[in-house]
């Protein structure tokens, strides 16, 4: 067993294998300081903080998590954990763990018991659905919750409710990967695997951290860089990521210009006919618009938008165009860029055009980022409807109405579910009259926070939020829920590339706190909500029998669970959906028989136009795609509506660092995590630094047209013209003081036509120097905020951030 400071050195030591060979097993550990592992046991789960779905166990000793372990025959991550899964469960035993409900008295938030608060909420939703009917009644819940969460919670909303106000965080989230897939081949559900990355000869990441964002995921491609044969990588991102210094061609375009990128690396692709004809005239429709629309692009037109030289766009086509096994990711650079379903779109165009899907090695991962990101969207909670069905097909709501045992006249389906920038503006109008807030902490996360908490504080919008920690978002609520997060609730979770996992209970939650699942039922029951017959909706008790509902609801669908149960899920390894009785062991890859979800009468969506987001009337889809085939569509590139100039001249940009998740509730509250990177930072390129005479380590303060926030200069590899600033700072601090600071004091309340994700990486920006620096900036020195003086401290976390690895044979690995 080797031992490793995991914050100095996040992605641990190299297993390298050869393209075809099986990922090498190396299992990590850690255990509290002390802890015999004699004395513990273990039960299963997968991580929770990201996406990648790494399938670790939790040690449990007298009723406490005290560490946790890999599983090193997990088809993820074969045992591997990354820095915020060795460390981040600490958060559970915080000692400001909700406890107790609280109740909003005279102005301030009071503990009181649980009949109190439930019947509180149910009076008031009573008294609206009396007066205003159920279009009164918002929820806005998580990517991080379980599916029997979320579905019960569909149910309550688009069924027993019948509201249309139902979105999740998904919406900042992963929208976008959504709709890019419903785009190209009509219907939700990753194409690729991530074995495909030990197949590919070519890895192209398009505005994806993921040595920072899927820290496992990232140690799976270092070990193909370290073994033989290794692929190429492509990088396009502003920032020179950890991605970017391993990148064979790094394309750092300016923010918001992703489209007109994309289409020259296609107008290439087109022009040099590295193109499969033959794939592309039996699978797909639209090609002769793309190659027009494509010819206004080639490289020299891009160098201009995007400034980036034409040569380094043509040596990306080139890597595109003459791989073998391409592997694409897409993430957030795009997701919440300008255009960005139209350029994510483009992700897909290339695999199609090139015939690269549905093969080991050729795979399209429109990433996820929360780790059941997935299940929000599969089980309608967020914008979509149950089972990845078709909003606009009457036939479509009429099944989920006879599986719910509810008129179909009862399930809203005039127009789409309200995504949650539109239910800020109804509660702003005053037609939205009470917000129930699950897993998730807008008064951090949403763009335009003054504008957020004017809107959450409002006399006229009751406000409820079910959370285990007392957030930002909590401080505005009239009742405050307390849940019980991971590792204390049992449920299951399905990852980006569509691996189911069953995360056990482990150990009772504090005080009162309940289980989401359980707040939800108790609601139901105390609304007394009932179907047709008379019988109570939801009719399920517990996970497992919500699971079970579940199953029926997705039989004959795409994300079909009908071959999964939780006894099958208790196994050595994550299972891939579809599961069902002719994939009785999941389904690594989608459409490897060219076939698509896209049937007119089939599919999830009938596509929006890219430029308006306008949605496609049936007869019009069904006139474009009547097979059922995978749809190119193509865009035009459109400056952004903000952008740099002479009051704010710096583009800026907001995402991640490795070390804290989100709004930090959990990463903020545990020692290793938080002292890795504690406090805000603006980056700014070396070149932009010395223009404006910065040095690393200076006050500055940032300025948009919403707001300001004040933070330490980090100059690092930023491309220049552009600020970085990460999002994780909230008001809260674990030191007990305020503060202002949060990014998205900063950002635009404007979105993606199509996804109509928010726009948290393209705005403009003015800045200052408040303060000469008396030190460095204590932004992380491994990651993209490596400072470009090397003087400054390296990051590492001593004695505190010791984990065990122990690299496995292929037999105890069984691989
Ligand atoms: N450590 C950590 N890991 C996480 C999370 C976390 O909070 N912390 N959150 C999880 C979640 S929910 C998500 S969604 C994922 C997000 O994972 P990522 O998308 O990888 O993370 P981000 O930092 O938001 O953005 C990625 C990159 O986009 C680049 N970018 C910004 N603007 C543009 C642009 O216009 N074009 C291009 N091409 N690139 C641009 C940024 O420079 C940044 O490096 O991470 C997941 N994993
Ligand atoms: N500027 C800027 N803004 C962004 C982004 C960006 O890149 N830049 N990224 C966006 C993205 S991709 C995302 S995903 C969002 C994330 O934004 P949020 O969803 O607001 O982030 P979290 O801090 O993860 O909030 C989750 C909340 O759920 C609570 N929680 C955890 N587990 C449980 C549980 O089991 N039950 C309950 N009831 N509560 C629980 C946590 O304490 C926390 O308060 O932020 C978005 N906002
Ligand atoms: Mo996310």
């Amino acid at each position: 067993m080797e031992k490793r400071d995991r914050i100095a050195d996040p992605w641990g030591d190299r297993t390298p294998y050869a393209p075809g060979d099986t990922w090498p097993a190396r299992v990590d550990s850690y255990l509290a300081d002390g802890v015999d592992p004699a004395t513990v046991h273990w039960v299963p789960s997968a991580s929770v903080l990201h996406s990648n779905g790494d399938a670790l166990d939790i040690a449990v000793r007298d009723n406490h998590i005290v560490g946790v372990r890999g599983r090193g025959t997990d088809r993820v991550n074969r045992g591997r954990l990354g820095p915020k899964d060795l460390f981040g469960w600490q958060a559970n035993s915080a000692s400001d763990r909700l406890t107790r409900p609280l109740i909003r008295v005279d102005g301030e938030l009071v503990e009181t018991d649980w009949d109190t608060a439930m019947q509180r909420v149910v009076q008031h939703s009573s008294d609206l659905l009396a007066e205003h009917g159920p279009s009164a009644i918002g929820f806005y819940t998580s990517g991080q919750l379980f599916l029997e969460e979320y579905y019960t919670l569909g149910v309550i909303a688009h069924g027993a409710l019948g509201t249309n106000h139902l979105d999740g965080n998904t919406r900042l989230c992963t929208a976008t990967a959504a709709a890019a897939l419903k785009e190209s081949f009509g219907c939700d559900g990753q194409p690729g695997s991530y074995t495909d990355i030990d197949h590919a000869d070519t890895i192209a990441l398009f505005g994806h951290n993921v040595a920072e964002t899927q820290s496992v995921l990232w140690s799976r491609i270092l070990d193909r860089l370290a073994g033989d044969d290794p692929p190429a990588l492509l990088c396009v991102d502003p920032r020179y990521t950890r991605v970017a210094e391993y990148a064979t061609v790094h394309l750092a375009p300016l923010p918001g210009t992703n489209l007109a990128l994309m289409n020259a690396l296609l107008h290439e692709i087109v022009a040099n006919d590295w193109m499969d004809r033959e794939y592309i005239d039996t699978h797909t429709v639209g090609f002769d618009r793309l190659r027009a629309q494509v010819a206004d692009y080639p490289p020299e037109v891009a160098e201009r938008i995007c400034d980036i030289p034409a040569a380094d766009i043509r040596a990306a086509a080139r890597l595109l165009g003459s791989a073998r096994r391409l592997l694409s990711t897409v993430l957030q650079g795009f997701y919440q860029s300008h255009q960005a379903t139209a350029a994510a779109v483009q992700v897909n165009n290339i695999h199609l055009l090139r015939g690269m899907l549905g093969r080991p090695g050729c795979g399209v991962l429109q990433m996820n980022g929360q780790p059941t990101a997935q299940n929000t969207r599969e089980c309608g909670a967020d914008g979509d409807i149950a089972g990845f069905r078709n909003w606009a097909n009457d036939a479509h709501i009429a099944d989920l109405a006879r599986l719910w045992n509810l008129d179909p006249g009862q399930l809203p389906h005039g127009g789409p579910p309200t995504h949650v920038m539109k239910m800020l503006d109804l509660a702003e109008e005053g037609s939205l009259r009470m917000l129930w807030v699950s897993a998730t902490n807008p008064a951090v996360s949403l763009p335009e926070l003054a504008r957020v908490r004017d809107i959450l504080s409002r006399a006229g919008l009751f406000l409820v939020v079910q959370d285990i920690f007392r957030t930002e978002t909590a401080e505005l609520a009239d009742i405050v829920l307390p849940a019980a997060g991971w590792g204390e609730k049992t449920g299951t979770f399905t990852n980006a590339d569509r691996t189911v996992h069953l995360s056990e209970r482990a150990v009772d939650p504090p005080g009162e706190a309940r289980a989401d699942l359980d707040i939800l039922l108790d609601y139901a029951r105390r609304m007394d909500f009932r179907d047709r017959a008379g019988a109570p909706l939801p009719a399920w008790h517990d996970a497992e029998s919500a699971f079970d509902a579940w199953k029926q609801c997705s039989a004959g669908r795409p994300c079909d669970y009908t071959g999964l149960t939780y006894e099958k899920l208790r196994g050595d390894s994550g299972i891939q959906w579809p599961c069902n009785a002719t994939a009785p062991d999941g389904t690594e890859r989608l459409y490897a028989d060219g076939k698509f979800w896209s049937d007119p009468d089939y599919c999830e969506s009938y596509g929006k136009d890219l430029i308006t987001g306008t949605p496609l009337e049936p007869a019009e889809y069904r006139a474009l795609n009547p097979d059922g085939k995978a749809i190119i569509r193509s865009a035009g590139y459109l400056p952004p509506a903000e952008q740099p100039g002479d009051r704010r001249p710096f583009a800026l940009i907001t995402g991640r660092t490795l070390y804290h998740f989100h709004t930090r509730t959990k990463t903020g509250r545990v020692p290793q995590l938080q002292a890795a990177a504690p406090e805000v930072w603006v980056e700014i390129s070396g070149a932009d630094a010395e223009r404006v005479g910065i040095a690393e380590g200076d006050q500055l303060e940032v300025t948009t047209a919403r707001g300001a926030l004040r933070g330490r200069a980090r100059v690092s590899g930023v491309r220049p013209g552009v600020l970085f600033v990460p999002f994780h700072y909230g008001y809260w601090d674990a030191d007990g003081q305020g503060h202002d600071r949060a990014a998205n004091e900063l950002t635009i309340t404007d979105w993606d036509p199509v996804s109509k994700q928010p726009l948290f990486k393209t705005a403009a920006a003015a800045l200052r120097r408040v303060d000469r620096g008396t030190g460095p900036a204590t932004a992380p020195t491994n990651t993209a905020s490596a400072p470009l003086d090397d003087t400054v401290p390296r990051t590492a976390g001593g004695a505190a951030a010791q984990a065990h690895s122990e690299t496995l044979s292929a037999q105890e690995a069984g691989g």
